[in-house]
């Protein structure tokens, strides 16, 4: 075999492992949803269309390959990250809704307000929310206290000092002119906590190395602040499974810089996350390839 074959071997062997990692995902996630029978119960309906809508899974992927890197197995992590994602699915519902971003669609489906209705919608994100902080409380492989530090860390990320916040600065602050230390502030609070948040997740179950910690943190900031670019970049892209066109006359990076000035930046970010990474891991972790199969939209 030559260099190159063994390189293209490898390579796919990862792509079919994240594949698989994916898939056990998303059975979970079905699992730990309400499940289908009644079709007159449409918040149960709601949150599962929510959250099975196909969506890349970054959130809980992320979680369990952090993890991994350091030792610990699937068990725990697996529903952790579905207790993410279904936070983060929450967070989308409510984002799309008529008084915020007001989206048709969604991962390529119509949003679930238009669906299911605003007020089903309202209370499926609620439910989502409540269901995720019950997954959490009740995985028997982490031991209490460190259930209790993640439900804490959790808390803090979606309420007033994480994404709540996030989303009220860009919808309130982001009609008028920004400088760039107040974008990337938004941008940090929308998107960069939750990642901030499965990193210490990761850790806290896998290690306790202060500097592996550090490093983890200094990895989800600069991944934070690339996946919010990453999007904002897609905001005009015709392949996109979302509305287009949705941040015309808000105040993004794009707007500030241009989508040829955010590329650049986006890959400075990607850079040093890397750096990050490899300072936590050493040169073998399944991270860095991974986020580039979804920032290249192979994954
Ligand atoms: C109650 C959880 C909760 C939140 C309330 C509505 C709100 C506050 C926050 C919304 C914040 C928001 C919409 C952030 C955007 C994050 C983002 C980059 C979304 C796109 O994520 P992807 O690309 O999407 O991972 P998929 O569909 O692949 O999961």
């Amino acid at each position: 075999m030559t260099k190159m074959e063994m390189d293209a071997s490898l390579h796919s062997g990862l792509i079919k492992q994240l594949a698989d990692m994916r898939e056990r995902i998303e059975k979970r996630l079905d699992e730990l949803l309400p499940q289908e029978g009644d079709e007159r119960d449409l918040v149960a309906l709601a949150m599962r269309e929510g959250t099975l809508a196909p969506g890349k899974r970054v959130r809980p992927m992320l979680l369990i390959l952090a993890a991994e890197g350091l030792g610990h197995s699937e068990d725990a992590s697996l529903d952790l990250g579905c207790a993410v994602e279904m936070i983060h699915a929450a967070s989308l519902v409510l984002d799309d809704m008529p008084c915020m971003d007001n989206a048709q669609l969604r991962r390529g489906r119509p949003t679930v307000h238009l669906k299911f209705g605003q007020d089903v919608a309202i209370l499926a994100a609620i439910a989502l929310l409540s269901r995720a902080f019950g997954v959490v409380a009740a995985i028997k492989d982490v031991p209490p206290a460190n259930r209790t530090r993640i439900v804490e860390i959790l808390a803090d990320t979606v309420g007033m000092q994480g994404l709540v916040r996030g989303q009220y600065q860009d919808l309130r602050e982001g009609q008028h002119s920004r400088c760039a230390e107040e974008i990337a502030l938004t941008n940090r609070l929308k998107t960069g906590v939750l990642f901030g948040a499965i990193m210490d997740m990761a850790w806290l179950i896998s290690s306790d190395d202060e500097r592996v910690r550090l490093e983890l943190q200094g990895f989800a900031t600069e991944l934070g602040q690339a996946f919010q670019l990453y999007d904002d970049l897609q905001d005009d892209a015709f392949d996109n499974a979302k509305d287009q066109g949705k941040d015309k006359g808000k105040s993004t990076f794009v707007s500030l810089y241009g989508q040829q000035k955010v590329a650049e930046q986006l890959h400075a970010h990607l850079s040093r996350a890397d750096k990050h990474l490899h300072q936590a891991y050493g040169d073998a972790q399944a991270i860095s390839p991974y986020l580039k199969l979804v920032f290249f939209k192979a994954l």
